[in-house]
């Protein structure tokens, strides 16, 4: 069964089971019913030529365009493993020992501004189950520190901080929950029924005027009403962040994910959010390195897992995705060609929540893996953990400042804009009216027209003929090369070599860097 159809079967049931009570049910469209060229179904006995045409077919949500225009994102790893020193915890951490005393969130949003990053994704739940506002679903959240006398709310400040700061908003909602589990709640073995959310609770300040009921197990249910908090009290969201994980549960527990009931609330509640990552809107790059595959691939062939959750139909980190070889390789396993772009999410420093004594990733490091990402057609997530004080430390935040200038000195200004430009099927040709050095290219696809260029080389006019400079696989939403040495030239062109359909560059920049 496919991802939408499971979504309509989950709205339908809940109309049904909703009648005759106070409740209202959501009837939420699937995503591809939004735009039914996100995914094309693929037959057993499709030919590769069948298959290479299907995926030029593919085109990109709205939300997904948004999505990958923010190139560098940022994480902020947050919660009691900052105070314990863990890197997941265990769900029986007392509160109490979360105790950010210099809380500034503002201070975290100057400094990702600083750093060149459009969205930032707080850890609103990690796998430990300390949420950082104050839930009406667990006393496992900030409420129950003495820190600002129990009326601390992490997610409050955060979100008002970034808005303030001209950042967008996203929230990681960890799946793994171990202190649901020592409550009996995560992988009790309840079973999937129709629950009402929100669930309304004594005392409760709200009279939603639409109720939504979704298929989930107790777990499931905690996360729906966790989500349907997050979403319409801290709202308006464009991330929300699933990880996969089950967490340190015994190996004969476990608590099958209600993701089809999940991504419908989210859909309903915050319609511009892109599910990550273990969601239909972008995937894991498959490392934790910051880096994506030299030739990276958004339209990926993909199956469906249990409910409605979207899987490699190779694996997810296999060195190819998307070429035809890829699609060929694919095609048992293979449901659906997707638009799923790539996330490569790394930390600045070598554990994801802040530890005293590591240290932050270097400036040529952190352009590396800029290059490595937003050069190889993918979003970069970069990890900045505040500290025990709850500040962004400050080798951290010179760090960010330096990142972004740096890369505002590998790309200064594009020696192309303005220059006469000549644009023919498959080539570009630029003249810059005299000779100038170039050593960084940055060239764009127009992906509301889908991934089409499989292989493509950049040419110089020298000495009377035209002289390959550099070449290499992919665009994409974004493909920059660095060159190893400066080239000198008046004339420059972009010749693609192989694609799948008509090709639409967005970009042929050209670039001398000041490093
Ligand atoms: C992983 C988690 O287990 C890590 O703790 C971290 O949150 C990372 C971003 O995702 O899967």
């Amino acid at each position: 069964m496919t991802v939408s159809r499971r979504l309509f079967v989950t709205a339908a049931t809940s109309l049904a089971v909703t009648a005759g009570t106070a409740s209202r049910a959501s009837a939420v469209p699937s995503a591809a019913a939004e735009d039914p060229r996100y995914r094309i179904p693929v037959s057993p006995d499709d030919t590769e030529a069948d298959l290479v045409r299907k995926a030029s077919q593919v085109r990109p949500t709205a939300r997904q365009i948004a999505w990958q225009a923010l190139e560098r994102t940022a994480f902020l790893h947050f919660g009691v493993n900052t105070f314990t020193g863990l890197e997941w915890g265990t769900g029986d951490e007392d509160p109490d020992v979360f105790q950010p005393a210099r809380l500034d969130t503002d201070q975290w949003a100057r400094a990702l501004k600083d750093g060149g990053f459009k969205l930032a994704i707080l850890t609103v739940k990690h796998h430990d189950g300390f949420v950082l506002y104050p839930s009406r679903y667990t006393k496992h959240t900030v409420a129950s520190s003495s820190w600002r006398d129990g009326h601390g709310d992490v997610l409050r400040s955060f979100a008002d901080s970034m808005r303030r700061h001209g950042l967008k908003v996203g929230v990681y909602i960890s799946p793994a929950d171990e202190n649901q589990y020592l409550h009996g709640v995560y992988a009790n073995g309840s079973a999937r029924t129709p629950r009402t959310i929100p669930a309304l609770v004594l005392g409760d300040d709200r009279s939603p005027d639409r109720f939504h009921t979704l298929d989930a197990t107790d777990y499931g249910a905690h996360m729906l009403n966790t989500l349907y908090e997050v979403l319409t009290e801290y709202g308006p969201v464009d991330e929300v962040w699933f990880d996969g994980a089950q967490g340190h549960i015994p190996p004969d527990k476990v608590e099958s994910y209600d993701w089809d009931s999940w991504y419908t609330l989210v859909r309903a509640l915050a319609p511009d959010a892109a599910i990550a990552v273990t969601g239909p809107d972008l995937r894991w790059v498959g490392n934790e390195s910051g880096i994506a595959r030299e030739d990276e691939w958004s339209v990926i062939p993909v199956k469906e897992n249990q409910y409605g959750r979207t899987d490699w139909a190779l694996s997810y980190d296999t060195p190819d995705e998307g070429s035809r070889a890829a699609l060929v390789k694919a095609r048992p396993a293979t449901d659906h060609l997707q638009w799923w772009p790539a996330e490569c999410d790394v930390s600045i420093r070598d554990g994801w929540f802040y530890h005293a004594d590591q240290q932050p990733k270097s400036v040529d490091w952190l352009t590396e893996i800029y290059f490595g990402s937003v050069g190889r057609n993918a979003v970069l997530l970069l990890n900045v953990p505040p500290d025990t004080d709850g500040l962004l430390h400050d080798t951290d935040v010179v760090r960010l400042r330096e990142f972004r200038e740096r890369v505002e000195r590998e790309l200064p200004e594009d020696l192309a804009a303005g220059a006469r430009t000549l644009r023919e099927p498959g080539r570009v040709t630029v003249d810059l009216g005299g000779e100038r050095e170039v050593d960084r290219i940055r060239l764009a696809e127009d992906i509301r027209h889908g991934q089409q260029v499989e292989g493509f080389v950049v040419e110089a006019w020298r000495d009377g003929a035209w002289t390959q400079v550099t070449s290499a696989g992919t665009i994409g939403a974004s493909r920059i090369l660095p060159l190893p040495s400066a080239v000198r030239a008046r004339r420059w062109r972009l010749r693609v070599t192989r694609a799948r359909s008509a090709v639409r560059i967005k970009e042929f920049g050209l670039y001398r860097s000041r490093v």
